[in-house]
């Protein structure tokens, strides 16, 4: 069995320096879980690799990838009404696909208990926006803990987990990208193993469980009481405490990642302000806050992203007729991006300009990273495509982008997928774009494993409107961006052998006629598709298909095949430059001279390149070189 198996399944203490993400593994197996699900999201998706590292027959909960953030916190909430403690963990847009479900569960009675995981994204580092998913608390009525660091997120786990059963409630633990991945040292308790058992406890009577008309209203006023009790427990826990640094003048309360970044601003320029750390944020602990306001000239609420506490804290200000000077956000910088210790030092500066002024030594110029732009991999399919599909259409064509690694095709010099909104919104938009519209072509794109998150239903409704446009699904046979999870057309899932569903087979079961299934790597057959299927009226679809390669070439690597031969530029190029201006492959390089080279560590040999030149001056090397 692997190391990091061994320390997750370990009955004794331990102690392991590991990310936030594999932590909360050891946290669901001391929490005794037994049902764990997901849609793979960063920052979240290492929670489940950590699990892939237990074999299956040895792992002490159930865990799936379900095909979308609803139905896996679907799964988990039928497992909690039926007694055992589950668990869905997604990233934080994911809460929007969920929510439809989601937000009835603090009506429930959840007698396993649920904790649900949100890997929200101040930053945006991999997402659509920076939604602040706290909001979601207030309107669902579910509690949130919110750790600064790995070691309380696993902690902060396991508390959740209990209140949760406690109180048969669902529970928010929110965490944020640095929390999920930074690595430290935790210390693990030991683990007592509980006897399970596996009996079907589902009872009507410990609901009710149907939430319509009239019904609503008990179940209401049950979610509010229990969230009430709650917000007791948050004000004698000690998850929310007072780092007293005896500055009466200067109070700071803080959270999550903004209050580890705040001491190490604090130790880096030698001022102390008192601290109220809380590590429960909904709902707030009235009793500590109405202390700190009273015993402090001035608070400074020191939030990521949007101003929810800022506000709850001058409103219990105002409740309790406390005078205290209490700011939150200066303007509107102080709302964007991850509160690292460069921007706490810049959003406190510009309410204690002097107190946190800098010193004499500090602030020298720190040596900037190499900016590393997103671009698709080296033989990628996408590439292909997107280099066959721009010959097919003309420069008045919209194409509408989806989530994926394909997203990348609106980079130059492709500029393909000019508008995003979510995964699987492709043939929504283009459906509207289509309208009233009957001189610009409109192009959709979706990936394989968004066809089943949430493309499916854009799809029919293309069909059942007789809409006009063209799909072209860019299937890859994995969910690549998040890590190459498994989906539905794969035939397997996260534990064993499961039934392919085929694309094109249920494309043509939905009656769609007029579909067309390419490898992405024939380009010429790709572009003529492309302009067969562009040029019918009505909804019509291409497949454009070809594997990862990231994930084919690191499968080789594993059965130590190498790679094909790599590529060499011939005296045969007369310097077009096709393969880096229009086929854009990194591998490729111009030389001072002008001469094109290829950089043979990113090269894999695919050979995909080749058919891109119009000298045909791209060969194989003769053999791969070790
Ligand atoms: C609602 C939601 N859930 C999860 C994600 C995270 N995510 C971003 S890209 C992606 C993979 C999409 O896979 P696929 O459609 O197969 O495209 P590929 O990356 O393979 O090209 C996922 C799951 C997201 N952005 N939004």
């Amino acid at each position: 069995m692997k190391r990091l198996a061994e320390i997750l399944l370990s009955k004794d203490k331990t102690q392991e320096i590991m990310m936030g993400n594999w932590g909360l593994v050891r946290a669901m197996i001391e929490a005794n879980v037994r049902v764990v699900t997901s849609y793979p999201g960063s920052p979240t998706p290492e929670i489940a690799t950590a699990i892939a590292q237990i074999p299956h027959e040895d792992r002490p909960f159930y865990f799936e990838f379900s095909v979308n953030e609803k139905v896996a916190t679907e799964v988990a909430f039928g497992a909690s009404i039926n007694g055992h403690l589950s668990c869905v963990f997604f990233k934080s847009v994911g809460l929007n696909v969920a929510a439809d479900s989601l937000i009835q569960l603090g009506l429930m009675e959840l007698i396993g208990g649920m904790v649900i995981i949100l890997g929200d994204d101040p930053g945006a580092n991999s997402s659509q926006n920076e939604q602040d998913n706290r909001h979601f608390a207030k309107m669902s009525y579910i509690p949130i803990f919110e750790p600064s660091s790995p070691t309380e997120a696993y902690q902060m786990f396991k508390e959740a987990a209990k209140i949760s059963q406690e109180k048969k409630m669902p529970v928010f633990l929110r965490l944020t990208t640095h929390v999920c991945h930074y690595k430290e040292l935790i210390e693990f308790e030991a683990w007592n193993k509980l006897e399970f058992d596996p009996s079907p406890k589902f009872d009507p009577d410990n609901g009710p469980y149907i939430p319509i008309t009239s019904a609503v209203f008990p179940m209401k006023r049950k979610a509010l009481k229990k969230l009430s009790e709650f917000a007791e427990y948050a004000d004698k826990s000690s998850l929310n405490f007072v780092n007293d640094n005896s500055n009466k003048d200067i109070g700071i309360i803080t959270m999550g990642l903004p209050y580890y970044s705040l001491l190490d601003v604090m130790e880096e320029m030698k001022v102390k302000a008192d601290i109220l750390k809380l590590g429960i944020v909904y709902p707030l602990p009235q009793e500590k806050i109405i202390d700190f306001l009273r015993s402090h000239k001035e608070v400074k609420i020191l939030e990521e992203l949007d101003d929810l506490v800022e506000r709850d804290v001058k409103m219990i200000a105002f409740d309790n007729k406390i005078d205290v000077k209490i700011t939150g956000k200066n303007d509107l910088l102080d709302w964007e991006n991850e509160y690292t210790p460069d921007k706490v030092k810049e959003v406190l500066r510009k309410q204690w300009s002097s107190f946190f002024a800098p010193a004499q030594a500090e602030d020298k110029q720190k040596p900037l990273l190499n900016p590393r732009p997103a671009q698709m991999c080296p033989g990628c399919g996408h590439r292909s495509a997107f280099h066959a599909i721009r010959k097919a259409i003309d420069k008045d064509t919209i194409t509408v982008g989806d989530i994926g690694c394909h997203t990348l095709g609106f980079l130059p010099p492709y500029r393909i997928g000019q508008a995003l909104l979510s995964m699987g919104h492709s043939n929504g938009t283009a459906a509207g774009l289509s309208l009233f519209n009957n001189k610009r072509k409109v192009v959709s794109f979706l990936g394989d494993s968004t066809f089943f998150h949430a493309g499916l239903p854009g799809i029919i409704n293309a069909l059942f409107n007789n809409h006009n446009h063209t799909l072209i699904i860019m299937e890859n046979g994995t969910t690549a961006m998040t890590g190459h999870q498994d989906h539905p057309a794969v035939g397997k899932n996260f534990n064993e052998v499961s039934e392919k569903i085929p694309i094109l087979d249920m494309l043509k079961g939905m009656g769609i006629t007029n579909v067309r299934s390419v490898d992405t790597y024939q380009q010429a057959k790709l572009t003529e598709a492309v302009k067969e299927a562009v040029a019918e009226e009505g909804f019509s679809v291409v497949i454009a298909k070809h594997p990862c390669m990231l994930k084919f070439t690191r499968e080789l690597a594993k059965k130590k095949i190498g790679n094909p031969p790599k590529v060499q530029v011939t005296a045969k190029c007369n310097r077009t430059y096709e393969c880096i201006s229009e086929f854009a492959c990194p591998s490729y390089q111009i030389n001072p001279d002008g001469s094109v080279w290829v950089q043979e560590d990113l090269c894999i040999g695919d050979g995909s390149c080749k058919q891109t030149c119009p000298s045909l001056a791209i060969e194989s090397k003769a053999k791969e070189e070790k």
